[in-house]
């Protein structure tokens, strides 16, 4: 075994940046073997990287002894570097092929594979997700995570360009957010602290001093769930506004979504097809649907969730069936949301918070914030937590903290309505359940 097959050797082009106006140039592409094929006169095979493939042929008349038997000797999905000649080639796919002069095999991939990864052999998803590094070669796989680096892409551009600042906060915490249940425990030294449920205290102290942050990052949800639309890790896209409240983030969130649609359906047309995906892009504005038309609409389509009660997962798909597309469920009752929601001034027992749905699935939820100290620790007593252990973020309050409001937007579920994934670990790269902590 050599150390160092590579050695000098550098990559000159990308596969699918070989086009036959290079005729007669030499080129160096590296990449995976798929298949290779004996047609009695000639050799040839399939060479992939991310930005499609090649095919490399070499005729036995033209190349030498040495060179076929490499290529004999090559296995699917082995690493390979080819540095050959550029052939315009009616019969080859995208018309054009290499003439190899050199072959070096990086690394020999040991046959059989735990999957095939040109999905003949099919597999179910825990195979996949086992074998993950492998199954993320399949044109399908890779074309969910470009979908899903677009999105990201997207929804960054979009913030920055409104003059938001990117955040990194802390994600291992002293106190839960989003509900005591669903922590995840960690040894911190002496101490006990916690996994992160949300950034949501900290981006809300932030709109202080910066006025509006993002966060892209991960959140831990101790939920023993096991369905398809839950993970116990998430990536959120968290933001929250000074000086504003729950109907101007709403805006922000229906204009980031219509541009990241529209950024995946026109910059990812070839990634969509593989999937099968007709991308239906949201139209502004969202329809609003107060929680309480939800239950009556609900209840007429014989679906019966009592008044204060959050709504299950088929209430979920049954309003998604009522009502289509992309829309928000406004005036939440305040026994469901968080400590941190600022009620209805006209109704206090209602709050100001949102849910974002996309058919049956909840993408996002946000709101108007409490800012005023006094009313945050009757809240957080209410719900049954001791505001001493809430004492820093306080402290930030007593400042002169600006009304504020923001949202929290699963990227993992945005990536699946924008690809069309039924199962929310198809567009996570590891995912983290119940069962799987590897790989
Ligand atoms: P919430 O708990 O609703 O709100 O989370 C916000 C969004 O994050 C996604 N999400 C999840 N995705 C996959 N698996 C999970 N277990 C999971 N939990 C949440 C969903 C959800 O809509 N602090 C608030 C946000 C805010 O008010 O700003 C919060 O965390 O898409």
């Amino acid at each position: 075994m050599k150390l160092d097959e590579l050695g000098n050797l550098r990559r000159t082009h990308l596969s699918t940046e070989v086009a036959s106006k290079l005729a007669g140039k030499e080129v160096v592409v590296m990449g995976r073997v798929g298949d290779v094929r004996d047609l009695g006169g000639i050799k040839f095979f399939i060479l992939s990287d991310i930005s499609g493939s090649i095919q490399v042929t070499a005729p036995k008349a033209k190349v030498g002894k040495k060179l076929l038997a490499k290529i004999d000797g090559l296995t699917q999905e082995s690493a390979v570097a080819v540095r050959g000649k550029v052939v315009a080639a009616k019969q080859a796919p995208r018309g054009v092929e290499v003439f190899p002069s050199e072959i070096r095999v990086l690394n020999l991939a040991s046959v059989p594979l735990p999957l095939d990864p040109r999905g003949r052999v099919k597999a179910n998803l825990d195979t996949r997700l086992d074998a993950r590094a492998l199954d993320l070669r399949r044109s399908e796989s890779l074309a969910i995570f470009k979908i899903r680096h677009q999105a990201l892409q997207t929804a960054r551009n979009y913030l920055v360009s409104k003059g938001f600042i990117e955040v990194n906060t802390p994600k291992i915490v002293a106190t839960a957010t989003e509900s005591g249940a669903a922590l995840f425990p960690i040894s911190y030294f002496e101490r006990e602290a916690f996994l992160s449920q949300s950034p949501q205290l900290y981006k809300e102290v932030l709109t202080g001093c910066f006025g509006r942050v993002f966060e892209v990052g991960p959140i831990f949800r101790a939920e023993e769930h096991d369905t398809p639309r839950h993970l116990n890790e998430a990536i959120s896209i968290d933001i929250e506004v000074a000086y504003a409240a729950a109907e101007d983030v709403m805006k922000i969130l229906e204009d980031l979504i219509v541009e990241v649609f529209s950024d995946v359906k026109r910059k990812c047309a070839e990634e969509l097809k593989p999937l099968n995906h007709k991308l239906e892009v949201p139209k502004k504005p969202f329809r609003r649907v107060t929680y309480d038309e939800a239950i009556k609409k609900l209840e007429r389509a014989g679906v019966k969730v009592p008044w204060g009660e959050d709504l299950p997962t088929p209430a979920e798909k049954k309003l998604g069936e009522l009502v289509d597309g992309a829309y928000f469920v406004v005036d939440w009752p305040m026994i469901l949301k968080p400590f941190y929601t600022m009620p209805k001034k006209d109704n206090p027992k209602l709050s100001g918070a949102f849910d974002l749905m996309h058919k049956g699935l909840e993408l996002a939820s946000g709101g108007t914030r409490i800012h005023q100290e006094e009313l945050l620790v009757k809240q957080l007593k209410q719900k049954g937590l001791n505001p001493q252990s809430f004492e820093s973020h306080l402290q930030s309050f007593r400042a002169g903290l600006p009304p504020h409001a923001g949202f929290g937007l699963g990227l993992d579920r945005l990536t699946m309505v924008l690809t069309g994934a039924d199962n929310i670990r198809e567009v996570v790269l590891f995912p983290r359940d119940r069962r799987r902590l590897a790989p």
